[in-house]
């Protein structure tokens, strides 16, 4: 197992389209498992592979409160959406920052389960945003997309400055909502 690094915006490698995952052996199996590692540690809900350089369509979600319900998303589509809803988001490669998004209310997803399974899901609420998040992920988009162009320009120089300051990770107690 391993913590892999996760990219932080503005880096161009969270814009590349991610591919399908044609086959699912060990190599993919072990990307799950460093991926599910990644997340834990952080700690986040979910990690998208692109955010670890990692261009292929697989997202692990967990939104239990111990870290016991590991979910595993391969080629995921979401195939149906209903209504609208706002939430605070945050992201792993946008660290310390936090604002409110739209996204649709209720979703149906369909995807392959670690055993290469079709299985369609039915999500709400905070797991419906959270799938929604990643799949973006997957074609290239962050958060950040959906926010003005001013609260865009206010990410980045902030980010900028705490990679060049080489700042790892934000407290808690310095993150900002926009
Ligand atoms: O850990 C995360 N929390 C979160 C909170 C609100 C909406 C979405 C998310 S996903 C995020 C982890 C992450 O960046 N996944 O790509
Ligand atoms: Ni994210």
């Amino acid at each position: 197992m391993a913590v892999l690094d996760i990219l932080v915006y503005p880096d161009p490698r969270l814009r590349q389209p991610a591919l399908p995952v044609s086959l699912l052996d060990d190599e993919i199996r072990r990307l799950v498992r460093d991926m599910a590692e990644t997340m834990y540690q952080a700690p986040g809900i979910g990690l998208a592979a692109v955010q670890v350089n990692v261009p292929l369509r697989v997202i692990v979600i967990d939104i239990s409160a111990d870290q016991s319900d590991l979910q595993v998303f391969i080629n995921p589509e979401i195939i149906e959406r209903t209504g609208a809803t706002q939430t605070e988001e945050g992201c792993l490669s946008v660290p310390g920052i936090f604002a409110p998004v739209e996204r649709a209310d209720s979703i149906t997803v369909r995807s392959l389960n670690q055993d290469g399974e079709t299985v369609d899901l039915y999500a709400e609420g905070l797991m419906s945003v959270c799938i929604q998040h990643e799949v973006d992920h997957l074609d290239g988009k962050v958060f950040v997309d959906y926010l003005s162009r001013l609260k865009q320009e206010r990410i980045r120089k902030r980010l900028q400055k705490q990679i060049k300051h080489g700042i790892q990770s934000t407290p808690v107690s310095d993150a900002v909502t926009l």
